[in-house]
């Protein structure tokens, strides 16, 4: 059962409206150190405050705020718990952190504690019980935390996501989501991650480490926690080999990984299913070799769509058992698509969308895309699969972290711009 809420739910909560939105980022990494240059560009945000114990990089963070022609920012680098005093300023609406997994969690509490709307890169956190005090401490101190998850801002996805909510696919039934991406060059590089730290979680856990970039758009097509909810999960994971054999391959004796045991399966495959019935497969490999998909697929009682390469297949407009082009209903892409074409950024400009569109529902006081409720529910997957597996494929309970608020349909990310 689902603890007792100790605060007001935040489905359907607004943003304050606020003229600029100020924000404090933690983490300058690859990722917030990709990530800032897209806070600059959108207009109405000002970058208040930067934070890395790597000095160097912070510091290489705060001339990109002056070069964008802001004052300089506040810039903390005294060591790991320095985010602390970033998230005490008075002057932050929203912190971004983009540190490794594990400060992830500490750091979200961190921010809502001291007043800040927060977004972090996924995973959210590692844990069922921290999942539960991240909705806990959100409605307890009225700020939003939410996954960041880019991969609902795609092109391909998004223009999906407005078909399926026109009836386009019929009344859903089942859809797939998943990362796979051959991290293992990145995850053995010295300097690609500031330390070993992602390697290592294959160590400890094995399962779904990465769920959100798969979950979170299939999640959106199928209204979870707007209409319909994730029940539960079922996992297979494969044999662990893949890093052990890149290691053999390519790391010098005496290299600090040579001590470690890899238990993350080299392929894991869950299967969620939903309140109305629905399936949803989700996908995880970074170990092996293989070309990059998500899968993004998405099927209904009129016809279904899939990914890497977009294809699609919808009645009445084929009929013959041969894929169409999903080129040909462009008419369906978002606004967001629509108004800003050729967007700076990595990703193919969904890291832009994600930006823009957060910093307008800040800007205009709009209800966030998805909230700690769908962070929680994208993120579930990493520790129940891992207990799934552990279980033979025995089915693990996902939470309903909505306490019931899941039944309320909503307009979502799909509605209209509202500037
Ligand atoms: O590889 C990609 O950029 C991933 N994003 C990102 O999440 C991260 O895993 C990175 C490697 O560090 C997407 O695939 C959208």
């Amino acid at each position: 059962a689902a603890p007792k809420r100790q605060g007001r739910t935040m489905v359907g909560v607004p943003f304050d409206r606020r003229s600029t939105v100020r924000v404090g980022i933690v983490g300058l990494g690859n990722r917030g150190g990709s990530m800032i240059d897209l806070f600059l560009a959108v207009s109405g945000v000002q970058v208040v405050a930067v934070c890395d114990p790597v000095k160097a990089k912070a510091q290489q963070a705060a001339a990109k705020v002056t070069a964008a022609g802001q004052p300089a920012p506040a810039v903390y680098t005294n060591g790991e718990d320095d985010y602390e005093n970033l998230c005490k300023r008075g002057d932050i609406d929203f912190v971004y952190v983009a540190t490794p997994w594990d400060f992830h969690f500490q750091m979200a509490k961190t921010a809502m504690l001291n007043g800040k709307h927060v977004g972090v890169e996924c995973p959210i956190a590692l844990q069922l019980d921290q999942l539960w005090e991240l909705v806990d401490l959100s409605e307890r101190t009225r700020r939003h935390c939410m996954q960041l998850e880019n991969c609902c801002y795609g092109q391909n996805e998004m223009r999906v996501l407005r078909m399926a909510h026109a009836g386009l696919f019929g009344d859903l039934l089942h859809g797939a989501g998943a990362y796979n991406h051959d991290l293992r060059g990145l995850m053995f590089d010295p300097d690609y991650y500031e330390g070993p730290w992602r390697r290592l979680w294959h160590t400890r856990l094995r399962g779904d480490l990465y769920p959100n970039h798969g979950f979170g758009p299939v999640a959106n097509y199928m209204d979870i926690n707007r209409g319909d909810r994730a029940v539960s999960i079922t996992s297979v994971g494969s044999p662990s080999l893949g890093l052990a054999e890149y290691r053999e391959k390519h790391m010098p004796a005496g290299d600090p990984s040579w001590k470690e045991t890899y238990v993350e399966s080299d392929r894991t495959i869950s299967l969620v299913q939903t309140a109305k019935g629905r399936v949803i497969r989700l996908e995880h490999d970074v170990s092996t070799p293989h070309p990059y998909s998500r899968i993004n697929s998405l099927g209904g009682t009129k016809g279904v769509f899939e990914d890497y390469p977009a294809r699609i297949y919808i009645e009445p407009d084929h009929t013959n058992d041969s894929w169409g082009d999903f080129a040909k209903y462009q008419e369906w892409d978002h606004w967001l698509w629509k108004e800003h074409a050729n967007p700076p950024g990595g990703h193919g400009g969904m890291d832009y969308m994600l930006v823009f569109r957060l910093m307008q529902c800040m800007r205009l006081g709009l209800v966030p895309d998805f909230d700690v409720y769908d962070a929680a529910t994208w993120t579930s997957p990493v520790p129940l699969s891992h207990l799934s597996i552990k279980a033979k494929g025995a089915p693990q309970q996902i939470p309903d972290f909505t306490r019931g608020e899941w039944k309320k349909a909503r307009s979502g990310m799909d509605s209209e711009n509202p500037e």
